[in-house]
């Protein structure tokens, strides 16, 4: 007997356009740090930028810690480790929240997994972590996609029920490739054509090609909301729905745009089987510890 699934994508020649099924908001204002009108603005847009969300020292050891794990890994071929398309330089390390204590400590801070469980209204696990570099003049794009689609077809994500944080460890401006995200896109879930290769995180880590939608729904969608990339210092954070459409453009400024990805996935939408009927991507990518992470007041 085939499985429900809720959220058909790469099964078929053809793209298409299909609702959202799940909530976006679980909590309330009452629930966590973020106000009434911060959790309406998030699930309006699908996303919530927050300015100077770590203060100056706490980001000088969080971006210390990220240059120090930069270096380590110039010569490692860990999985953890990917490189930019066409050059050695590092483009991201994952599961930085297990292999760092300082990163550990970051997802647990409680204003950010307490917010995480806000949003989510639930308790929460770390479903992944990374920290993407997008070094000067190396750094590539990363293709307009939704998280949720490759968390749903590849690691068997049921529900859109997780969010992710980005932090800024380093300024991002209008030059060096900053995230850039379309208002309202969560909203719709943008079921891809083809197919899914095998092992295919071995290449859409470093350059996306399939999950990605299709320019025309991509340019209605961007019609409709619009394209915001929200810049600010380092310690600002962006809090983004996980069906949100996102990507960021190459740096070939001299000055890299270092960002810490924290990805909360409730622990009542654990991951299941794949949907595309493949095995389940590593645990540096999609872990498959649901724990729940203990918010410590
Ligand atoms: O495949 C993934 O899980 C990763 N790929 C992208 C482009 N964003 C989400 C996630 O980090
Ligand atoms: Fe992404």
């Amino acid at each position: 007997m085939t499985r429900a699934d809720p959220y058909p994508s790469r099964v078929s020649g053809a793209a298409e356009v299909l609702v959202r099924k799940d909530p976006v908001v679980h909590g309330s204002a009452s629930d966590g740090p973020l106000s009434g009108i911060e959790l309406e603005t998030f699930e309006r847009n699908g996303f919530l930028a927050l300015d100077a969300f770590f203060d100056a020292q706490e980001i000088r050891a969080l971006r210390a810690e990220a240059e120090r794990m930069r270096e380590s890994t110039l010569e490692d071929e860990a999985a953890e480790v990917i490189r930019e398309p066409g050059s050695a330089a590092v483009r991201s390390v994952f599961a930085v929240h297990r292999s760092s204590p300082i990163f550990a400590a970051l997802a647990r801070t409680p204003r950010l997994l307490g917010a995480a469980m806000q949003i989510l209204g639930s308790p929460v696990y770390v479903h992944q972590s990374r920290i993407n570099y997008k070094p000067g003049f190396r750094g590539r794009e990363f293709y307009w996609h939704s998280d949720f689609e490759t968390w749903h077809v590849e690691d068997g994500m049921p529900r859109m029920r997780a969010v992710s944080v980005s932090l800024s460890l380093l300024e991002s401006n209008v030059h060096n490739g900053p995230l850039m995200l379309i208002p309202g896109s969560h909203r719709h879930y943008v079921a891809c054509a083809g197919t899914t290769p095998e092992r295919h995180y071995e290449r859409s880590l470093r350059q996306q090609e399939y999950g990605v939608p299709e320019p025309a729904i991509l340019e209605g969608l961007a019609r409709r909301g619009g394209i915001i990339a929200p810049l600010g210092p380092p310690g600002s954070i962006v809090l983004f729905d996980c069906n949100t459409l996102h990507g960021s453009n190459g740096n070939i400024t001299p000055w890299p745009r270092s960002n810490v990805f924290l990805v909360y996935n409730s622990v009542e939408n654990a991951l299941e089987a794949p949907f595309s009927g493949q095995e389940p991507r590593p645990a540096h990518i999609a872990s498959r510890d649901f724990a729940p992470l203990t918010l410590c007041r």
